[in-house]
């Protein structure tokens, strides 16, 4: 499970950031069938400009893996990249039938902050260690607040379940485990200049979560 490794503990000590990230307004809301479509719909067009700006912050998690670790995390880390083909599919599919024009969509600000964040650990300097890390958190907390929507006692409207299940899935979770896996191992590995690098990476990354809900329900 990954319990009883750094990630788990710094899940248990910045616990209430994390619940902030993960028990939001915005996807409570979804849970609970009051959600605003309108918000569901500026989420699901950023979140596609977000996801294409993953895709290449997962590139260069993936060149730094060959780099830097002679494992089989290059296995995991490869199927994660090919399954965001699949969810671009998924994104356009769905924008069609929300009727939101992908084509027409800038990011808001909060996007634009969390994307150059991601920007900014393509530098060669950065550690696989961080990436891996902030890989790892990013995929966590979708998991966590989507797999809270679908969860029993759930009211969630039928026609955002496929969104809720694409993330909240017992598969999605075993992926976010193996990945927990592998920044553990690393992290154990890795000096305590690092380790706390790695550390400040997952609450930025908490910070920028919660900033990018507050924007699709425009708390902010
Ligand atoms: C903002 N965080 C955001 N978007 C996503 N699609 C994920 C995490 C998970 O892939």
């Amino acid at each position: 499970e990954g319990d009883g490794g750094t990630a788990a503990a710094w899940m248990a000590t910045h616990r209430g950031m994390y619940e902030r990230a993960t028990r939001h307004p915005f996807t409570v809301s979804i849970r609970d069938g009051s959600v605003d479509l309108a918000a569901f719909k500026r989420w699901l067009g950023q979140d596609y400009m977000f996801v294409r700006e993953f895709v290449a912050f997962l590139a260069s998690v993936l060149l730094k893996c060959c780099k830097e670790s002679d494992s089989s995390d290059m296995e995991t880390i490869l199927g994660g990249l090919a399954s965001l083909s699949d969810e671009l599919s998924w994104f356009k599919k769905e924008a069609a039938k929300w009727s939101v024009d992908l084509a027409g969509i800038s990011p808001l600000s909060s996007n634009m902050e969390y994307c150059r964040f991601l920007q900014s650990l393509d530098d060669p300097e950065i550690s696989y260690t961080v990436a891996i890390t902030t890989f790892w958190i990013i995929e966590t907390v979708y998991q966590d607040s989507f797999a809270f929507c679908i969860e029993e006692g759930n009211k969630t409207p039928a026609e955002l379940l496929g969104t809720c299940q694409r993330w909240g899935s017992p598969e999605f979770k075993q992926y976010c485990q193996s990945l927990q896996r592998i920044a553990d191992r690393c992290l154990a590995n890795a000096p305590p200049d690092v380790v706390k690098s790695a550390e400040e990476a997952f609450l930025r990354v908490l910070k920028l979560e919660i900033g990018f809900w507050d924007m699709s329900s425009s708390l902010s």
